[in-house]
């Protein structure tokens, strides 16, 4: 099994600066030279580069440390010392940066290229600087800046535009696999899919990508099934599909306990927009189900789907369209973006 790496943790310092110097010109002849101590240079800063070529943090887990060159410090006849060198960190996109102790994000390298996370310390002046009317042998100089160093949590979450949320067994890698060039695993028994998967649909000139993640059942929250941890990939996305099989028992109460699972893990989830897809309605007895379900929900848009109908995929396809446009501040995703996002990935199940 190709494992995935979403979350590791790194250490990382910015450079300190360089001191300045305490110095005294020299020359022959000349009894009393003036101070002429040059400054420290700049320590190093922590960069994070994204990279949209790469795949995971795997560089990351294996490099572990990012400690940027100190400055180094000044020298007489007003030499400055040299900068220290910056330390990049190449991340791919939908990187984010948290506190390792409390979680907290300090930092989101969405939409960003560049960015420097730890500035290195500033370089000390030298003692020529100091020379004053009054002091003309100043026998001191400015010490560096201090640099920082810290240990952080990296976490790479990808941004789909669609989840999919659902029991075992609900289709939903039977969706994913009809709408997008995904070949996410599909079997007949509960918790075929173990890792997200993520798939591109085209629809005219737009592209979405699609989340199918593992089935959630009750009491995922508390560990049961497969848990709820990978809630977290869905946690970005424009909209949520709540996926019910109609052949299923429980078909009527598994919207409310499938928030129930969302809400535990992040109460934000439920402020998506959404859509309910009863499945499977190819089966027998399902059509009264769907009206069933619809009668519970007349609020939401519940859509029915059998994926071997042309015609309900269709729809469905139209009703992510509808998500999507409902979150302008997302809106589409470029094509590059999802390209990059979806190039990305290539998370498999197959071993
Ligand atoms: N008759 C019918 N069967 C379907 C349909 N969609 C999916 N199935 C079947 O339902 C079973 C489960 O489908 P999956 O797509 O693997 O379901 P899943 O929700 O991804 O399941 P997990 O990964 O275990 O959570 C498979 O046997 C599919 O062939 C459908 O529209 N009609
Ligand atoms: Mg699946």
């Amino acid at each position: 099994m190709i494992g995935f790496s979403d979350e590791t943790y790194i250490d990382v310092a910015s450079g300190h600066g360089g001191a300045g110097c305490v110095s005294f010109r020299r020359e022959k002849f000349v009894p009393k030279g003036g101070p002429d101590g040059g400054d420290g240079g700049k320590g190093g800063d922590v960069v994070f580069v994204v990279n949209p070529s790469l795949r995971t943090l795997d560089y990351l887990k294996m490099k572990r440390s990012f400690i940027a060159e100190n400055g180094q410090n000044g020298q007489g006849a007003r030499c400055y010392g040299r900068a220290g060198r910056d330390v990049e960190i190449p991340v791919p996109p939908g990187t984010v940066i948290k506190d390792a102790q409390t979680g907290e994000i300090l930092a989101d390298l969405s939409g960003l290229s560049r960015y420097v996370f730890l500035k290195g310390g500033e370089g000390g002046l030298g003692n020529w600087h100091f020379r004053t009317a009054t002091r003309q042998t100043p026998r001191f100089a400015q010490p560096g800046g201090e640099g920082v160093s810290m240990r952080i949590g990296v976490e790479l979450l990808i941004i789909a535009d669609i989840g999919f949320v659902g029991f075992p067994n609900a289709g939903k890698s039977s969706l994913l696999n009809m709408l997008t060039n995904a070949r996410s695993k599909v079997a007949d028994y509960p918790f075929t899919t173990k890792i997200p998967q993520l798939g591109m649909m085209r629809y005219g000139d737009q592209d979405l990508v699609l989340a199918d993640i593992p089935g959630i059942i009750e009491g995922a929250s508390q560990g049961l099934g497969m848990g709820i941890k990978f809630l977290k990939h869905i946690s970005r996305t424009s909209g949520l599909a709540f996926l019910i099989d109609l052949t299923g028992d429980n078909y009527l109460d598994a919207f409310g306990i499938l928030r129930g699972e969302l809400e535990a893990f992040a109460p934000e989830l439920l402020d998506k927009p959404f859509v309910i897809i009863g499945t499977k309605t190819d089966e027998p007895d399902t059509a009264g189900r769907l009206a069933n379900l619809k009668a519970k929900y007349p609020d939401y848009k519940v859509l029915g789907l059998s994926v071997y109908i042309d015609e309900a995929v269709e729809k469905v396809k139209q009703a992510f369209i509808e998500l999507v446009s409902k979150q302008p501040e997302r809106g589409f995703s470029s094509v590059m973006d999802t390209d990059a996002v979806y190039s990305d990935v290539h998370w498999s199940e197959e071993s």
